[in-house]
C-alpha cells in the first residue's frame, strides 16, 4: 500500500493505482470533505456483497426474501428526495449563452464559490468511496472513464451495476489517461462524531447538480437519487459526453438502441429517443406479437447511446452504461415479459412496496396476478392495504420508483451489446407522450427534416423529474434536461452530422417520428402499445427496405392501413385514422408552439430549421 497521510487520514490509496493527477485530486478532496475514511472500490462481486450487507446493517437496504428475490434489496429515500432535480441542475460554462436558454446557468467562479462551503467537511463521519467505472467497453475508441467520488454506499452499488465499475478501469487509465471527476456528497455530515440516524441520508433543503464544461467536472450535492447521484448515467454520459461529442464530432444521445433481425436473418439497428419514463426500456427489449413470428428483438441500450460517425459513412453506437434502472410502476409480464425476466434476482429496487413475504410490489403488477395483495409496506413504510388505497389514493411504490439491475440479467440481451467496435445505426426514431395532434409514425423525407421533427419535439412531462406531471412541454431530442450546452448548437450539430455522411457519398440513416400515446374522445389510449410497437418497427424496416410506398402527409412520409401488417390483432381502419390522422386546427396551433419555442432559441438557431417549418406551413395550408 502506498499510503499518504492527509491530516491524520490515510488515504488507503491500492499499489495499482499509479495515476498522479488522480491521486493528487483525491487527496485534495479527501482533504476539502474530511471524510471519516477513504475507501477505493475494486468492482469485486466480493465488494459488491459486503457494501451490500453494510448498507443492510445501516438500514438505508432491506434484504428481500431469497427464495422470491435472490441477491436483492430494497432501498426506500427520503420523500423530498425521489426524482431528478432539474431546477437544481446547471451547466456552468464559461459563457451564458454556451448553457443556452434550456439550461439554468451561473458564472463558473460564482458556482465555485457557492460549491465550496457545501463541500467543505460535508464527508464528515462517512466513507469516501472512489469509484472507477468506464462509459463504454473497457478500452473502446467510443468509452470514456470517469471517478466518482461518493459519500453513498448506495452509490457505489448502483455503479457496480450500471457500469463497467472496478479496479480493470485503472488499466486502461495508466498513469495519465483522461478521467472525468465526478465529485459526489448526499450533503449529511455526521459532525462531531454523531450517529446516522436516518435510512437515506441527504440534504433535504440543499441540492446542486453542477456541470463544468469546459473543465469537465461534475460536482453534486444534496440527493442520493438516480440521475442526481448516479453521475455516469445523465451528468457524465449525456451532459459532459453532448460536449465531447460537439467538440470532437459525435453525438450523445438520449436513446436506447435496439437490434431487430426478420425471419430471413437480416439485422438492423435502431436508436430511439423519448423522454424518461416513456418506455425506452419496454421498447428496447420488446417481445414480437403473435404474426410476427422469426422476428426478434434485442437491447443493446435502454436509455443512452453515444454514436460515432466512421470513414466509411456508417454511424456506429455503443451503449454507455451496463445496467438499467428503469421505472418500475407498470413493468409487468404484459407490458416488458423480458424485463420481468431481469428482475428475478441481483436487483436493487428503490420507492417500491414491501410484501408479506419480503418481495417487492408495485402498482401494474396486479396485472398479472389478477389481485390486488391484501396488505404491503408502502414506499415510506406505511401499511397499505386496496382499502388505504382506494379511501386515499396512497400509492404502494411512488411513480418514479426504480430498480437497477445489470444488462446481463437481460434475457434479450444483444450479443454486440459490449461489443468495443459499436454497432451501425439503420434508423433513428424520436417520440414524446402526446395524447392528440402527433400522428403514430411518420418518416422523414429528409435529414433535415428529422432534425426539425426531434427539435421540435413536445412531450407531457413524467414523474421522472420532480414538478407538474402532465403538462407538454417542448423537449427537443429528448435532450430538454441533457443536452449540456446551447440547444440551438447542438441542433447545429445535428444538421452539421448529417452533412458529414451525405459529403462522403454515403446515406444518412432514416429519421422517424412517432407517437404510441394518441388518445380518443374518452380519453382512453388507442394504440395498443408496447409488443405491438412491432407493427411500427417492421413499416419502417419495409421503408428502409423499400419495401413501402411513399405516401406523403404534411408532416412526412406515412403508411396506409394496409401497409401496417394486423395478423393477431384486432384494430380497425377508424382506430388507425384516430391514431394517424392529422388536424388541420391542432396542427396550426402546434405550428404556433413550433414558433414559440424556436423564439426562445433563436439566438444561433440554424436557418435550416426555419426553413423546413416554412415548408411545414405550405404544405398544412394545402390539406
Ligand atoms: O435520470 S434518472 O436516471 O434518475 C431517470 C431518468 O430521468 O431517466
Ligand atoms: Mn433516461
Amino acid at each position: 500500500m502506498n499510503s499518504p497521510v492527509m491530516q491524520g487520514l490515510s488515504l488507503n490509496t491500492p499499489a495499482y493505482v499509479q495515476h498522479t493527477k488522480l491521486l493528487a485530486w483525491v487527496a485534495d478532496m479527501a482533504a476539502l470533505c474530511k471524510p471519516a475514511q477513504v475507501y477505493w472500490c475494486d468492482g469485486s462481486d466480493e465488494e459488491y456483497a459486503r457494501l451490500c450487507q453494510d448498507l443492510v446493517d445501516s438500514g438505508t437496504f432491506k434484504r428481500l426474501n431469497p427464495a422470491k428475490r435472490p441477491g436483492s434489496f430494497l432501498a426506500c429515500s427520503d420523500p423530498s428526495d425521489v426524482a431528478r432535480v432539474e431546477d437544481r441542475t446547471y451547466i456552468c460554462s464559461a459563457q451564458k449563452e454556451d448553457a443556452g436558454p434550456t439550461n439554468n446557468w451561473m458564472a463558473p467562479a460564482e458556482m465555485r464559490k457557492t460549491m465550496q462551503p457545501l463541500f467543505e467537511g460535508c464527508m464528515q463521519g462517512r466513507t469516501m468511496y472512489v469509484v472507477p467505472f468506464s462509459m463504454g467497453p473497457l478500452g473502446s475508441h467510443i468509452s470514456h472513464i470517469g471517478i466518482e467520488l461518493t459519500d453513498s454506499a448506495y452509490v457505489a452499488v448502483n455503479q457496480k451495476l450500471m457500469t463497467r465499475m472496478g479496479k480493470a478501469v485503472f488499466d486502461v487509465l495508466g498513469k495519465d489517461g483522461a478521467f472525468v471527476p465526478c465529485m459526489h456528497s448526499v450533503g449529511a455530515p455526521l459532525v462531531g462524531g454523531a450517529k446516522d440516524t436516518s435510512a437515506w441520508p441527504c440534504n433535504p433543503s440543499v441540492k446542486y447538480i453542477v456541470h463544468y464544461p469546459e473543465t469537465r467536472e461534475i460536482w453534486s450535492y444534496g440527493s442520493g437519487y438516480g440521475g442526481n447521484a448516479l453521475l455516469g448515467k445523465k451528468c457524465f454520459a449525456l451532459r459532459i459526453a453532448s460536449n465531447m461529442g460537439r467538440e470532437q464530432g459525435w453525438l450523445a444521445e438520449h436513446m436506447l438502441i435496439l437490434g431487430v433481425t426478420n425471419p430471413q436473418g437480416k439485422k438492423y439497428h435502431v436508436a430511439a429517443a423519448f423522454p424518461s419514463a416513456c418506455g425506452k426500456t419496454n421498447f428496447s427489449m420488446l417481445v414480437p406479437p403473435a404474426g410476427f413470428e422469426g422476428w426478434k428483438v434485442t437491447t443493446i441500450g435502454d436509455d443512452i447511446a453515444w454514436i460515432k460517425p466512421q470513414p466509411d459513412g456508417s454511424m456506429v453506437a455503443i451503449n454507455p452504461e451496463a445496467g438499467y434502472f428503469g421505472v418500475a410502476p407498470g413493468t409487468n409480464y404484459h407490458t416488458n415479459p423480458n424485463c420481468m425476466a431481469s428482475l428475478d434476482k441481483n436487483v436493487i429496487f428503490t420507492n417500491v412496496a414491501l410484501t408479506d413475504e419480503g418481495d417487492v410490489w408495485w402498482e401494474g403488477m396486479e396485472k398479472d396476478s389478477g389481485t390486488l395483495p391484501g396488505h404491503l409496506i408502502d414506499w415510506q413504510g406505511k401499511d397499505w392495504t386496496p382499502q388505504i388505497a382506494k379511501d386515499t389514493g396512497a400509492k404502494a411504490a411512488h411513480p418514479n420508483a426504480r430498480f437497477t439491475v445489470s444488462a446481463i440479467n437481460n434475457p434479450a440481451l444483444d450479443p454486440a451489446w459490449d461489443d468495443a467496435a459499436g454497432v451501425p445505426i439503420d434508423a433513428f426514431i424520436f417520440g414524446g407522450r402526446r395524447s392528440s395532434t402527433v400522428p403514430l409514425v411518420t418518416q422523414a423525407r429528409s435529414w433535415t427534416e428529422g432534425v426539425y421533427m426531434a427539435a421540435t419535439m413536445g412531450s407531457e412531462t413524467t414523474a421522472a423529474a420532480t414538478g407538474a406531471q402532465g403538462v407538454v412541454r417542448r423537449d427537443p431530442f429528448a435532450m430538454l434536461p441533457f443536452c449540456g450546452y446551447n440547444m440551438s448548437d447542438y441542433f447545429a450539430h445535428w444538421l452539421q452530422m448529417g452533412e458529414r455522411v451525405k459529403a462522403s457519398g454515403h446515406t444518412v440513416p432514416s429519421i422517424f417520428c412517432v407517437n404510441w400515446f394518441r388518445k380518443d374522445a374518452s380519453g382512453k389510449f388507442v394504440w395498443p402499445g408496447y409488443g405491438e410497437n412491432m407493427r411500427v418497427l417492421k413499416w419502417m424496416i419495409d421503408r428502409i427496405e423499400g419495401k413501402a410506398k411513399a405516401h406523403e402527409t404534411m408532416f412526412g412520409f406515412a403508411p396506409t392501413y394496409d401497409e401496417i401488417s394486423w395478423a393477431g390483432l384486432s384494430f380497425s381502419a377508424a382506430e388507425f385514422n384516430t391514431v394517424t390522422s392529422i388536424d388541420k386546427a391542432a396542427w396550426q396551433q402546434e405550428l404556433q408552439l413550433h414558433s414559440t419555442h424556436f423564439e426562445q432559441l433563436a439566438h444561433r438557431l440554424p436557418k435550416a430549421l426555419l426553413e423546413t417549418k416554412a415548408a411545414l406551413e405550405q404544405r398544412l395550408a394545402q390539406v
